[in-house]
């Protein structure tokens, strides 16, 4: 049996180039705390991904729930079903209550056009989520938001260098989160950042990830241990470097799998968003009627072959127990979204898949 091949496999530059960043890191004994690495990360990552103020943290889940307190939300939230379920848990976390709104069946983001129908009272944001690195209607949504004076805080963990024909994707609505989890197009092992509007909700944020401190003797907010350590600074400095000839090599594995795929009976590929520049972060199929067997006989059959794709995102976040039982986590409510996640394969995409690889799997797909 050949080399098992993962959905994804992080992009680790050479050894030997941590070393100077290790070196340095013995040297100074800051090892977090908003070390020297934390800071140039910060900048780095604000003049990469052209954005004015980015917070960095542990990982995104950390992000999504210090997003959610730094903006005072309570009550109710709009959210999808159809993400990971750090989204969603992130909401409880902080004793808000999900209210799920089904998807769009192209975008596979939220659907604007039902959100109204789920706002009542208690609604305070919204928080989409640019699912596969792919732009939700961003302009739909504010002005919902901005009819109803909801905040919108964006799940932009797939979004990493994501750019709308505006600029940096991130810039939408009042915050954004990203995550740099391994499985991530940029990591730092385990990660994550807030893209802030202004310096205010940025020193905010900043506060609440360390305890709350204003400074030495002062607490302006029960916080959170969140921040990122000096490590995973340096990790993500180096990353860095190599990022655009990652995306490169993504980019033409995506064009490989469409070659190969794009004709075949019941395999769908999603297309391309308008962006002005895409991640490839995921290479999501939709396995249709018409393919010869069902999505999850395709994924045991792929997993014969020792290739481990992903069925990203079944089971949905309303299938859980603790969201299951919510009038808005009903089936019928949600009809989209239960279609896709009954559908969509996630098939592997890194920078270091090779063309034989990924004409295997094309060639699996092709055979049944
Ligand atoms: N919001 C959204 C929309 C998200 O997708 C996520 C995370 C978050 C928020 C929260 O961000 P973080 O708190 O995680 O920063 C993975 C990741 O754990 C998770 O970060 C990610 N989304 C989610 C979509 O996928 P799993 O359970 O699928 O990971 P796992 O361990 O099965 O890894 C998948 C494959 O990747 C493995 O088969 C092999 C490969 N892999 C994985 C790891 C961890 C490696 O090659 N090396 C590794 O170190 O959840």
């Amino acid at each position: 049996m050949s080399e098992p091949i993962y959905v994804t496999q992080p992009f680790l530059p050479p050894l030997r180039e941590l070393q100077p960043y290790l070196e340095q890191i013995w040297k100074n004994r800051q090892l977090t705390n908003a070390g020297p690495f934390h800071e140039q990360l910060e900048q780095a990552l604000c003049n990469y991904l052209g954005v004015d103020h980015i917070s960095l943290f542990a990982n995104g889940t950390l992000a999504l729930v210090t997003a959610l307190q730094a903006l005072r939300i309570a009550g109710e939230v709009i959210t999808t079903s159809y993400s990971f379920v750090a989204t969603a848990h992130s909401l409880l976390w902080n004793g808000i209550q999900p209210v799920f709104v089904d998807i769009d069946p192209e975008s596979l983001n939220l659907d604007p056009a039902k959100i109204e129908e789920a706002i009542t009272p208690q609604t305070s944001a919204i928080l989409p989520v640019h699912v596969y690195g792919r732009p939700c209607d961003t302009a739909k949504i504010q002005q919902i938001a901005d009819i109803y004076g909801l905040k919108v805080i964006y799940d932009a963990a797939h979004c990493f260098a994501v750019q709308d024909q505006g600029g940096s994707v991130l810039r939408h609505g009042d915050l954004s989160i990203l995550s740099f989890h391994a499985t991530k197009v940029f990591t730092t092992f385990e990660g994550g950042a807030i893209v802030s509007p202004d310096a205010k909700t940025k020193q905010r944020i900043d506060f609440l990830k360390n305890f709350g401190f204003a400074d030495e003797v002062t607490v302006v907010a029960p916080g959170i241990n969140g921040k990122m350590n000096e490590f995973q600074a340096a990790l993500g400095l180096l990353q860095l470097k190599y990022i655009d000839d990652a995306l490169k090599q993504r980019a033409e594995i995506d064009c490989r799998y469409r070659a190969a795929l794009s004709s075949l009976t019941g395999i769908r590929c999603l297309s391309l968003p308008e962006s002005k520049r895409h991640n490839y972060s995921y290479f999501p199929i939709m396995v249709e009627p018409e393919y010869p067997i069902g999505r999850d006989a395709l994924y045991d059959r792929l997993k014969n072959s020792n290739i481990f794709a992903r069925r990203y995102f079944y089971p949905l976040i309303t299938d859980f127990p603790m969201y299951r039982g919510r009038p808005s986590a009903r089936p019928e409510r949600l009809p989209v979204a239960m279609a896709i996640a009954g559908k969509i394969l996630c098939l592997p995409i890194y920078p270091e898949l090779t063309e034989p690889q990924v004409a295997r799997i094309a060639e699996i797909i092709a055979d049944v």
